[in-house]
């Protein structure tokens, strides 16, 4: 294209600089109510049309390097949701401007969302850490074959947990629930002003209680710190919901919900094919 014919947003397709993070991904949560008095007036040529678009978008959207799930809600709170994770923050507002218009206007009426994006953590086990442990716990001797050799499993295994932290592959299971949380900043109770050390062995109590439930929730935490209105977006996935009661329950024992968590509302799905997700909630 001649510079002569070219617009602002559309002289090449890398024209606008993308914004990605330096690691991981941005993550959206949308949650929408439909306006059933306005969907009533299309006729059903007109409503077959809609359902074909959504569904062709969703499409589009999971073969242009995204994760995009899709929810019917539970309560009324909001009746569809959507969750997408992409590198590229044009590119997730593209999708969820998109994905807000196309039943046609003023079908879908946002009724919450959460923009945050996965993150490491700061409190897992460092190198030097667990070559410590195995020395002082294990009794292994330093610079030993054997001490070598776990370090090489140990960098493997936290090679492959931290891409999955920062690049997830979500589950298809069929339970979601979705809440915004926050750690305290009180006079009393102050998250911020503690030493790290002690933050990190808050979090290792919370990691036990977390892997008793390993196979049966699958969880992944997203900061939003600076980006939305709380610090971290928490997203579960079971097979039942008793399961996200019962690990929402003992957690709120665990130090570092019961003295420090601040929580938002909660979000419940089940994670269906648009097909059924239309039938489901009378489209
Ligand atoms: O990722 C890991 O497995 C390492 C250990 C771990 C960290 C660092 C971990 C494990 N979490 C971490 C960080 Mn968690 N988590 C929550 C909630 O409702 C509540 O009370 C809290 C909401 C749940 C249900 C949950 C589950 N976790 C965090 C952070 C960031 C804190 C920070 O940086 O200050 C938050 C906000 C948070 C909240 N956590 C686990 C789980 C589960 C199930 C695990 C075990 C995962 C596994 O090992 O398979």
């Amino acid at each position: 294209m001649t510079p002569e014919t070219s617009t602002a947003f559309s002289t090449e397709a890398n024209a606008i600089d993308p914004v990605i993070p330096r690691e991981g991904w941005h993550v959206i949560h949308l949650f929408y109510k439909i306006e059933h008095s306005q969907w009533d007036l299309f006729s059903d040529e007109e409503k077959r049309e809609a359902k074909a678009h959504l569904s062709q978008l969703v499409q589009d959207i999971r073969s242009d390097d995204a994760q995009l799930l899709t929810f019917s809600m539970v309560s009324p709170k909001s009746d569809i949701g959507f969750m997408l994770l992409t590198a590229d923050l044009h590119k997730a507002n593209e999708f969820e401007k998109k994905l807000t218009l196309s039943l046609g206007a003023d079908v879908l009426t946002p009724t919450y969302s959460y923009l945050s994006m996965t993150e490491l953590s700061e409190y897992t086990t460092t190198r030097e850490q667990y070559g410590e442990s195995l020395v002082t716990e294990d009794g292994v001797e330093k610079d030993s074959t054997e001490y070598n050799e776990k370090l090489d499993e140990f960098d493997r295994r936290m090679k492959k947990y931290n891409s999955d932290r920062l690049y997830p592959n979500m589950p298809d299971w069929q339970v979601f629930c979705f809440y915004p949380m926050g750690k305290r900043r009180g006079e009393q109770d102050n998250w911020y002003d503690m030493e790290y050390e002690e933050r990190r062995k808050l979090m290792m109590g919370h990691a036990r209680v977390g892997r008793t439930y390993s196979g049966r929730v699958r969880q992944l935490i997203t900061g939003s710190t600076g980006l939305d209105e709380m610090e971290w977006g928490v997203t579960l996935f079971a097979h039942n919901t008793q399961e996200i009661k019962d690990i929402v329950y003992e957690m709120r024992f665990d130090k570092v919900s019961s003295r420090y968590a601040d929580f938002g509302d909660f979000y419940i799905g089940l994670q269906l094919p648009l097909n059924e997700l239309f039938q489901r909630v009378g489209l």
